[in-house]
C-alpha cells in the first residue's frame, strides 16, 4: 500500500479507509491533500479486492476547509490559470462508493468534500457549514450546488449567506447525512456499512451509484428510462443468475463479478 503525506490508507477485508490526516491544520484541504486524495482513490478504483471506501478525518474535524492560508496570496491568474481544486472532480468520478464518515468540523471545502461521496455517516458531534462568506468569498467546490439538493433552497441559502454551522441533528433532519453514530463508534460503523456494500454484487454496485447519481443529472423521464436499461442491461451477467437462484435456493449468493 503507497505512503502519502496527508492521508493514512488502509484496507480493512473489502474496505478502503482512507483518513485524512493533517491534524495541525484541522485537515484543511490543500493541493497535496487533493494530490494524495486522487491517488488513493484511483488505486482504491483499480483494486478488484476493493469493493467501498470510508473518507474520514479526525474526532475534531472532517475537514475545517479549504486551506485559507495556501489560498490567501493567490491572484485571479492563479487560480483560474490552474483551474484551482478542479481535480476534485476526480472525487466524484469514482466508481465504486465512497462513504465520508464525518466526526467534527465539515466546513467549506470539508462540508463539499463530504457532499462529493456517496452518502454521509455523521458522528453525533458532527458540524457542516458553508462560511466562506466571512472571508468574502463564496463555496467552490460544489456547494451552492450540492448543498440545496440536499437540504433545499431555504436552509442552503441560510448557511451560505451567513456561514452558520448545521449540527448532526438539524443535518440529519434535512436529508444532509442518512445516520447518526455516536462518535467513538463512527469509523467501525462505516466500515461495517462499507463491508455489507461490498459484499454484494460489484456490477450492481455500480450500477445502483450511477443511477441514483443520475438522478441528480436528469429528467425523471430519462431518468427512469436509464435506470430501465441498466436493469434490463444486469440481466446480461452471471451475478443476476447466481444472486436470484440463492434467493430461490435460500442460500447466500457467491458474486463473480461478472
Ligand atoms: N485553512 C488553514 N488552516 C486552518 C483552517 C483552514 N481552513 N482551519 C483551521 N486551520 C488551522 C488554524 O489556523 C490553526 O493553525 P495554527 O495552530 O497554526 O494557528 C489550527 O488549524 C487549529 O485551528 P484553530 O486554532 O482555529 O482551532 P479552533 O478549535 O479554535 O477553531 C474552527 C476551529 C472553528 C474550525 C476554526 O479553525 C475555523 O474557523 N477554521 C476555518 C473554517 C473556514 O473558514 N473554512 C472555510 C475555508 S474556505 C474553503 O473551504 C473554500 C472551499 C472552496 C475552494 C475551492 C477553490 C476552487
Amino acid at each position: 500500500m503507497a505512503n502519502y503525506e496527508t492521508l493514512l490508507v488502509e484496507t480493512r477485508g473489502p474496505v478502503t479507509l482512507i483518513t485524512l490526516n493533517r491534524p495541525q491544520a484541522l485537515n484543511a484541504l490543500n493541493s497535496q491533500v487533493l494530490a494524495d486524495l486522487i491517488a488513493a482513490l484511483e488505486a482504491f478504483d483499480a483494486d478488484a479486492s476493493q469493493g467501498c471506501a470510508v473518507l474520514t478525518g479526525s474526532e475534531k474535524a472532517f475537514a475545517a476547509g479549504a486551506d485559507i492560508k495556501e489560498m490567501s496570496g493567490q491572484g485571479f491568474a492563479d487560480m483560474y490559470g490552474s483551474n484551482f481544486f478542479a481535480g476534485y472532480d476526480r472525487v466524484t468520478a469514482t466508481r465504486k462508493p465512497v462513504i465520508a464518515a464525518v466526526a467534527g468540523y465539515a466546513l467549506g471545502g470539508g462540508c463539499e468534500l463530504a457532499m462529493m461521496c456517496d452518502f454521509i455517516l455523521a458522528g453525533d458531534n458532527a458540524k457542516f457549514g458553508q462560511p466562506e462568506i466571512k472571508l468574502g468569498v463564496t463555496p467552490g467546490m460544489g456547494g451552492s450546488q450540492r448543498l440545496p439538493r440536499a437540504v433545499g433552497k431555504a436552509k442552503a441559502m441560510e448557511m451560505c449567506l451567513t456561514g452558520r454551522m448545521m449540527g448532526a441533528e438539524e443535518a440529519e433532519r434535512s436529508g444532509l447525512v442518512a445516520r447518526i453514530v455516536p462518535v467513538a463508534e463512527l469509523v467501525e460503523d462505516a466500515v461495517k456499512t462499507a463491508t455489507t456494500i461490498a459484499e454484494m454484487a460489484p456490477l450492481a454496485v455500480k450500477a445502483n451509484k450511477e443511477m441514483v447519481n443520475a438522478a441528480f443529472e436528469t429528467t425523471l423521464v430519462q431518468g427512469v428510462q436509464f435506470e430501465r436499461r441498466l436493469f434490463h442491461g444486469l440481466f446480461g451477467t452471471e451475478d443476476q443468475k447466481e444472486g436470484m437462484a440463492a434467493f430461490v435456493e435460500k442460500r447466500p449468493g457467491k458474486w463473480t463479478g461478472k
